[in-house]
């Protein structure tokens, strides 16, 4: 009965301040946190199929990545099934509008420096410290899911962090421009999904500094100084 005990004991050591995942109000602003993460993936598959026409000889990793991204689709899909709710999913359009038309535009143009940004840097940053925050306040069932996919997301990140790293003596000007116009998106994002999170018990100060740790990790990673990254974290206060 070792099995039993230690179940025992992690339930009661989780079940402090987990919410009731059965009321109204917590399927109501799951139906929109759900929708976003599924909107969310969807994009990021669809994100790194058109990186690959931007760096071809990596067609093969950028399809691997993409790849992963439908998998967490299909385990965020669950997740809301396991709840029984139903995705806002026209919400979630909207949600990720401004950013995905920046990404679209950028793709078009061949800029690839703000299309690893956008994708791989700040909306991956964004996932990381999203999930990060959610898995100690999930239901069991997500839990487990988010635990694998944010693993993945790691490896995303670090993709763009190395191609940036590589290339940074020719693309530090475009990685600044493209922060400066997409980190202030990335902040209005967190801003508008921090009520409905609140609901599921994510705290939105802590959103912010699981962002903020992932985002400068990685500008630090990629090789700018701590100025570089001061001024561009500033960005997002305008
Ligand atoms: C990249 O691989 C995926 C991008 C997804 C964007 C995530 C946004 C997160 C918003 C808050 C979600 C909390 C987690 C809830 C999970 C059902
Ligand atoms: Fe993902
Ligand atoms: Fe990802
Ligand atoms: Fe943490």
């Amino acid at each position: 009965m070792q099995t039993l005990e230690s179940n025992k004991k992690t339930n009661l050591e989780n079940s402090i301040d987990l919410p009731d995942f059965t009321t109204d109000s917590y399927k109501d602003a799951y139906s929109r946190i759900n929708a976003i993460v599924i909107e969310g993936e969807q994009e990021a598959h669809d994100n790194y199929i058109s990186l690959a026409t931007l760096i071809p000889n990596e067609l093969e990793e950028l399809t691997k990545l993409a790849k992963m991204e439908l998998k967490h689709k299909r385990g965020f899909t669950a997740c809301g099934r396991n709840l029984g709710v139903q995705a806002d999913m026209i919400f979630a359009k909207e949600f990720f509008s401004k950013l995905h038309g920046n990404f679209q535009v950028a793709l078009s143009n061949g800029k690839t420096t703000t299309c690893l940004l956008i994708q791989a840097i700040l909306i991956e940053a964004f996932a990381i410290s999203a999930y990060h925050v959610y898995i100690r306040v999930a239901d069991p069932f997500a839990k487990k899911i988010t635990q694998g996919v944010v693993k993945d997301e790691y490896l995303h990140l670090n993709y763009g962090q190395e191609w940036l790293k590589e290339n940074l003596a020719t693309c530090k000007d475009e990685l600044m421009e493209a922060n400066k116009v997409n980190l202030p998106l990335i902040k209005k994002m967190l801003d508008q999904v921090s009520e409905d999170a609140s609901v599921l018990a994510m705290d939105r100060e802590e959103l912010m500094e699981e962002f903020m740790i992932a985002y400068q990790d990685t500008l630090l990673e990629i090789g700018l100084d701590n100025r570089e990254i001061a001024r561009m974290a500033m960005a997002a206060i305008v």
